[in-house]
C-alpha cells in the first residue's frame, strides 16, 4: 500500500492516534504535500460521506474521520503555507449559519493566507451579521469568504451574501463562495463576486480579485 493510501486508510477508518506520524512518513517518502491532501485525505472524506449516505456509518464515524483529518492537516500545515502573509491584505472568512462543516473552510482559509492574505476566522455557524461586522471593523478586508456545506444551508449563503450587499460591504469587499453543494450558477443569483470549487483555484480567485 502507497504512503498516500495508508494516509487515506488512517482518515477513512479514524484512525487519530497514527494520522500524523504516517503523514509524516508520506512527507519523507518525498509524497507532495498536495497529493497527500487531495488523493489521501479529500478522497477519503469523500468516501466517508459516501458510507454515511449510504448508512454503512453514521454521525460518530463522520467526527472522527474529521477529527482525524484535521491532525493531519496539522502535519501538513508548513508545507502547504507560503510566508508572505498579509501583503494582499485581509480576508474574513466563515461557515454559514446553521452549518457546522468546517474543513473545507479551514483549507480555503489555509491556501489563502499561503497566497499572501492575512486572514480573519470566524469559525463556523456564523450569523449572516457577523459577517458585516467583521469586514466593518477591518477597513483593509479586501474579500469575504463564505462557506457551506448543506443544501439546507444554502439559504444561509443567501442571506450572508445579501446582508453584506444591503450594508454597503460591496464597496469595499470581493464576496467569494464556496462549498460542496454550491454552483456558479448559485452564486450568479445570489450576487457573490466569485464562486470556485475548491481550496486551491479560491486562493488563485482571491489574489485575482484584488490585482
Ligand atoms: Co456532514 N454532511 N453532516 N458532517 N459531512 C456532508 C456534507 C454530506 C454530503 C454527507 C452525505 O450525506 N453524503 C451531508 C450533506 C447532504 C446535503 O446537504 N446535501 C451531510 C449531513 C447530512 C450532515 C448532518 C445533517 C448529519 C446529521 O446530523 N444527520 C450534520 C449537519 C450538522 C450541521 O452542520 N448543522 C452533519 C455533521 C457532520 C459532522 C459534524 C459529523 C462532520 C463535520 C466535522 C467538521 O467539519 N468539523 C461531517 C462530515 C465530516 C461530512 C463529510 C463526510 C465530509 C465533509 C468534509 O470535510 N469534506 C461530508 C461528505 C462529503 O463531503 N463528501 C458531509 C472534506 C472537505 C475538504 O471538503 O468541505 O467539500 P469540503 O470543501 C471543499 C470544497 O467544497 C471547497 O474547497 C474544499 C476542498 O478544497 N470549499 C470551498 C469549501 N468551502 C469553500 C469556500 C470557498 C471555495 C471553496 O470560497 C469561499
Amino acid at each position: 500500500m502507497s504512503k498516500i493510501q495508508e494516509v487515506a486508510t488512517a482518515v477513512e477508518s479514524g484512525k487519530v492516534k497514527l494520522i500524523e506520524d504516517l503523514v509524516q512518513a508520506a512527507l519523507d517518502a518525498g509524497d507532495a504535500p498536495d497529493a497527500i491532501l487531495n488523493d489521501g485525505m479529500i478522497a477519503a472524506m469523500g468516501i466517508v460521506g459516501a458510507k454515511f449516505q449510504a448508512n454503512e456509518i453514521f454521525v460518530p464515524e463522520m467526527l472522527v474521520a474529521a477529527k482525524t483529518m484535521k491532525k493531519g492537516v496539522e502535519v501538513l500545515r508548513p508545507h502547504l503555507a507560503g510566508d508572505a502573509v498579509g501583503k494582499h491584505g485581509k480576508v474574513v472568512i466563515g461557515t454559514v449559519s446553521g452549518d457546522l462543516h468546517d474543513i473545507g473552510k479551514n483549507l480555503v482559509a489555509l491556501m489563502i493566507e499561503s497566497a499572501g492574505f492575512e486572514v480573519i476566522d470566524l469559525g463556523v455557524d456564523v450569523p449572516a451579521e457577523k459577517f458585516v461586522e467583521a469586514v466593518k471593523a477591518n477597513p483593509t478586508c479586501k474579500i469575504a469568504a463564505a462557506s457551506a456545506l448543506l443544501t439546507t444551508t444554502m439559504d444561509s449563503m443567501k442571506n450572508t451574501v445579501k446582508a453584506l450587499i444591503d450594508a454597503g460591504c460591496k464597496n469595499q469587499v470581493k464576496i467569494m463562495v464556496g462549498g460542496a453543494p454550491i454552483t456558479q450558477d448559485f452564486a450568479n443569483e445570489i450576487g457573490a463576486d466569485a464562486y470556485t470549487p475548491d481550496a486551491g483555484a479560491a486562493a488563485v480567485k482571491a489574489v485575482q480579485l484584488v490585482s
